[in-house]
């Protein structure tokens, strides 16, 4: 590699991690319902909010009456939990948004069918 090469590569990798520190420190932190938290009814918080990829949701809820399962698009539309997805339990739980459309559901018995579901697209 002749030298003015290796210059260049340098100088490209040094504007994407600048790229990428701009970007992550521009990250945002949202609470799911806003006051109310994560509750019945929440699904539609979400809409028209520019989420970005790497944006945080916090998700508030009584410990033990809600949990946070993070599923595909087919269990959310369903409303099915599928064994082994990843739920968080803690009440307060804060999850980072990957780029598309993240689904979010509640896992207690009808609570997604009483509106316990977000679906939170995030652009780059
Ligand atoms: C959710 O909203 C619908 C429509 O406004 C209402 O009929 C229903 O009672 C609400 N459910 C809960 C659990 O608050
Ligand atoms: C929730 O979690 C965040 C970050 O993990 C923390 O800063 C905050 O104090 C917590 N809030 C409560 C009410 O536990
Ligand atoms: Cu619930």
């Amino acid at each position: 590699m002749s030298e003015e090469k290796g210059y260049a590569n340098l100088g490209t990798m040094m504007l994407l991690s600048l790229l990428i520190y701009i970007h992550s420190a521009d990250a945002k932190s949202y609470t799911v319902g806003d006051s109310t938290g994560w509750i019945f009814n929440v699904t539609g918080w979400e809409i028209g909010k520019p989420f970005k990829a790497g944006d945080k949701l916090v998700f508030k809820y009584a410990v033990g009456r809600h949990n946070v399962v993070v599923v595909d698009k087919r269990s959310y539309d369903s409303c099915s939990v599928p064994a082994g997805a990843p739920t968080y339990r803690s009440g307060n739980d804060t999850l980072r948004l990957k780029i598309g459309t993240n689904y979010f559901i509640c896992g207690f018995t009808g609570h997604c069918q009483a509106g316990m579901k977000i679906a939170a697209n995030a652009a780059y």
